[in-house]
């Protein structure tokens, strides 16, 4: 309140309040303005470069407007608000997000030529804000940009990792991992050295016993870390609501201890302590579903759960209320088990240091808090052992006990007769040494528990949390199917088709409701919609050809049939099956006439992913992927019917090149793993075809679209665990065009065959767990359906077209609403203008 303006001034303040620029003069100014002041360059001194950044500056002083106006009025009005919070968001690029956002892309695109450059270039500028792995994290962002879009009061909360995912280079057909720094320029954070918490690690835990018998823990010793807040403007589309997205950086405690250290003539063990405290949030795990057990990765997940937590109750605080409010003023939602210490975390704020009683507390805490499963697959879930846990974090330790006390004394009561069940529901499993399995104990501290697709919903509520279906009943676990952003994924990656879409439907509302989408069915027949239609793929195929062109070398057939598979690599999602198939089609165009040879669709293998760095069998599949491609694209038997290409660093800005480009893309996971699927949707919406297994949102995908619209082959979800124990324990017989396949690579065709022979032998000697080969023939089936069809010109854009009309479901912003509905119980607040 001091450091308000006082009122007989603030008539003078408001007079000079910025105003946003509005035409392209204005943004002319302001962006030359930006160049020769705060980065001080001149007009002899200007590339791409610093006018993207003056750009960027010119865009941003808009949004910090808005962004001000939005903190304040969530302030002043103090309703309920959610926090996100996500070790992960790919956020991708922000300026060409914020033009379209603010409805200033034009402006800037006019403003932009009169100062001398191409605006495509001036965005390509940009680095990408890579501050995640793959779907987890970009679902985040998609998330992010929904709620303030629907004008929701949120907030993000995540880590500033000073490196990102990694960069890729293949060099010689292997993946080599370079660092991603990426914070040289980014003038899209704003640093908040005045909003700073400091965060305990390791020391001990003593009790008290006060004159009424109250018990008291107080945690000391150990040492303290600061977390520093950076945040980030989140614009919404076509509204002022600008969220934030706070993301902590990690520092040293500065104070006595330094002082002592610099003045004892420690500097060089001070600087290494600074460095020690710096190293938290230094770099982004680089593991998709798969968890490693890291002692550094629990201090970041600590360290970003202590800082969030501090800073929500502190807000919290500042109102004044009851602590009985508080689950109606905030709803928290946890981005997978990662931020599961929140809810110890928020259990211990209250009953160590608010001295609320054990069950108070936790009625709040449990009320709290809503998890989100991302998985099934055992590796990816999350367990720490116990001794790890003792050492860093002794209270929640305890904690973390005494809630495990309370549930299995509740379910004891409950299933008197089952005692069994008790180790199986124990937040600590019984092994050595112990472990914390925080899915449990994500599900035991929320209120709701979702899944992110129909068919992993119903998994996780016959598998993983089986007994605990039993012990809350099945309303505690709900489904909320994916979605993702179509400003980005339509609007920004695809603008010829937003506009064509936005001719018929008399302009952009579909781009706030998708569901609008459905009207341009009625033009599926109209002649001019489609030739509109195929010259827009066929632009963005020409596109994405050149830019294989430039970063491959090798030169594509933008009329061939792009077949794209871009994701991360792992054996559950079956690059290998693509790859084999690859290999079965040049075997095929191999032996075929002249005559044959005709028929057939020209065809491009697109591939793109980055594999965890320790993961040797899907840096295997990388090279596998580029011999193949070495040998067939030289080819000269082969020419144009066959090309192979693997797309390095495959990022956010690239998905927005090679989402609007394909013709068919590939999820193929086997049934059950892939818990939905991002990237399915992204194709669909941008007039792609997919080739799919009924697995994740695939099937809610074929559901919308149709069955006709969609090629699905392979076993279903219910047969797997049955085929995998024939594969063990019955007659294995592997497919026999696979076996062809196998002597193919075996014959040294794509060079010293021994590289491969862990990925042979996992299939033919280990049990093939991912069933490769007992899908094989129906995927090879399935792709020969898509030269059929695709020969078919006039069939395949009816397919097209009615995919992308029936997209409408997938948006974020349905999403959005039913976890605002249905988990948050928060309602959007209208920005004041
Ligand atoms: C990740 O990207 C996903 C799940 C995880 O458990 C982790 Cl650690 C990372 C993905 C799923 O694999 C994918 O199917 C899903 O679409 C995405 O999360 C968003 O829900």
């Amino acid at each position: 309140v001091e450091a308000s303006i006082p009122e007989p001034q603030r008539a003078a303040w408001k007079k000079f309040t910025p105003k946003p620029f509005s035409t392209p003069e204005e943004f002319e100014r302001e962006t030359v303005r930006h160049i020769e002041t705060t980065l001080a360059r001149s007009l002899y001194n200007c590339d791409e470069f610093a006018t993207y950044a003056g750009t960027a500056l010119a865009f941003r002083d808009r949004l910090i407007l808005d962004w001000n106006r939005t903190q304040q009025n969530q302030t002043f009005t103090d309703q309920k608000r959610v926090y996100y919070l996500s070790l992960e968001f790919l956020m991708g690029r922000a300026l060409d997000n914020a033009m379209l956002n603010v409805g200033m892309k034009d402006v800037a695109t006019k403003g932009l030529t009169e100062l001398g450059f191409r605006i495509e270039d001036i965005v390509d500028q940009e680095h990408d804000a890579a501050l995640g792995n793959g779907g987890l994290g970009r679902l985040a962002a998609c998330f992010l940009d929904s709620l303030a879009s629907l004008n929701y009061p949120a907030w993000g909360y995540g880590l500033r990792y000073r490196y990102g995912i990694f960069k890729q280079e293949i060099i010689d057909g292997y993946q080599v991992e370079v660092p991603d720094y990426w914070l040289d320029f980014n003038p899209w954070e704003f640093a908040r050295h005045d909003i700073i918490v400091d965060i305990q690690f390791y020391g001990n835990v003593s009790k008290y016993q006060d004159d009424d018998g109250k018990t008291t823990s107080v945690w000391d010793g150990g040492e303290i870390v600061q977390a520093v807040a950076y945040d980030v403007p989140i614009p919404g589309y076509q509204t002022a609501t600008t969220n934030n997205l706070r993301l902590w950086a990690s520092k040293a405690a500065s104070g006595e201890f330094d002082f002592q250290k610099f003045n004892s003539g420690e500097y060089e063990s001070s600087v290494a302590d600074q460095q020690r405290a710096e190293t938290i949030s230094a770099v982004l795990y680089p593991n998709d579903n798969l968890d490693r057990g890291k002692e550094l990765r629990l201090k970041q997940q600590y360290f970003w759960c202590a800082a969030s937590l501090f800073d929500i109750v502190r807000r919290f605080k500042k109102t004044k209320r009851a602590w009985k409010d508080f689950p109606n003023q905030v709803a928290i939602q946890l981005n997978d088990t990662h931020p599961t210490l929140a809810i110890p975390e928020l259990q211990r704020i209250l009953i160590d240091q608010e001295g609320l009683d054990w069950d108070e507390a936790w009625g709040i805490v449990s009320k709290t808090f809503g998890y989100t499963n991302h998985t099934v697959l055992p590796e990816a879930l999350e367990k720490w052992s116990v001794p790890l846990f003792q050492h860093l974090l002794p209270r929640h330790l305890q904690i973390i006990y005494d809630i495990n006390l309370n549930f299995l004394q509740y379910v004891e009561r409950r299933f008197p007769k089952e005692r069994e069940m008790l180790g199986r529901v124990s937040i600590i499993e019984e092994s050595s040494p112990k472990m914390v399995r925080m899915a449990y104990l994500a599900v035991i501290g929320s209120h709701k528990v979702n899944g992110v697709a129909e068919l992993h919903s119903d998994l996780i509520k016959t598998t993983i949390f089986k007994d605990f279906v039993r012990i809350y009943g099945p309303d505690k676990f709900t489904n909320v199917t994916n979605g993702i952003t179509p400003r980005r994924w339509l609007h920004q990656a695809n603008p010829r088709l937003s506009e064509l879409i936005a001719s018929k439907l008399g302009g952009y509302d579909f781009l706030k409701d998708l569901t609008l989408l459905h009207k341009i069915e009625a033009y599926v027949d109209d002649k001019d919609f489609r030739k509109e239609f195929r010259e827009i793929k066929y632009a963005n195929k020409v596109r994405l050809a050149k830019h294989i062109k430039q970063t491959t070398g090798v030169t594509v057939n933008p009329a061939a049939l792009f077949d794209v598979q871009v994701k991360r690599i792992h054996e559950y999602k079956r690059q290998q099956l693509n790859i084999f198939g690859v290999i079965h089609r040049y075997l095929a165009i191999k032996a075929m006439s002249a005559e044959e040879r005709k028929k057939l669709a020209p065809r491009v293998s697109i591939f793109g992913g980055k594999a965890a760095p320790g993961y040797w069998m899907a840096k295997t599949v990388i090279h596998l992927i580029n011999q193949v491609g070495k040998v067939i694209n030289a080819d000269k038997d082969v020419g144009d019917l066959l090309k192979v290409i693997f797309l390095e660093d495959y990022n956010v800005s690239k998905a927005e090149i090679i989402a609007p480009a394909s013709d068919i893309s590939e999820h193929i996971s086997t049934a059950g793993t892939e818990a939905s699927g991002t990237s399915n949707m992204k194709f669909c919406l941008n007039g792609g075809l997919i080739i799919g297994t009924c697995d994740g949102a695939n099937i809610e995908i074929t559901r919308e679209i149709g069955e006709n619209n969609i090629f699905l082959f392979g076993n279903l979800a219910e047969d797997v665990d049955d085929l995998r124990h024939s594969h063990l324990y019955g007659t294995y017989s592997l497919d026999p065009s696979l076996a062809a396949v196998f002597e193919a690579i075996q014959s040294n065709l794509f060079g010293d065959a021994t590289a491969f022979s862990a990925l042979v032998n996992g299939i033919v000697a280990h049990g093939d767990y991912y069933l490769v080969s007992d899908d094989f023939a129906s995927y090879c089936k399935t792709q020969e359906l898509i030269d059929e069809a695709y020969r078919n010109q006039e069939e395949w854009v009816t397919k097209a077209i009615t995919t992308v009309a029936r997209m409408g479901f997938f948006s974020s912003d349905r999403c959005i609403d039913e976890y605002a509905e249905v988990i948050w119980n928060i309602e959007p607040l209208a920005p004041k203008v």
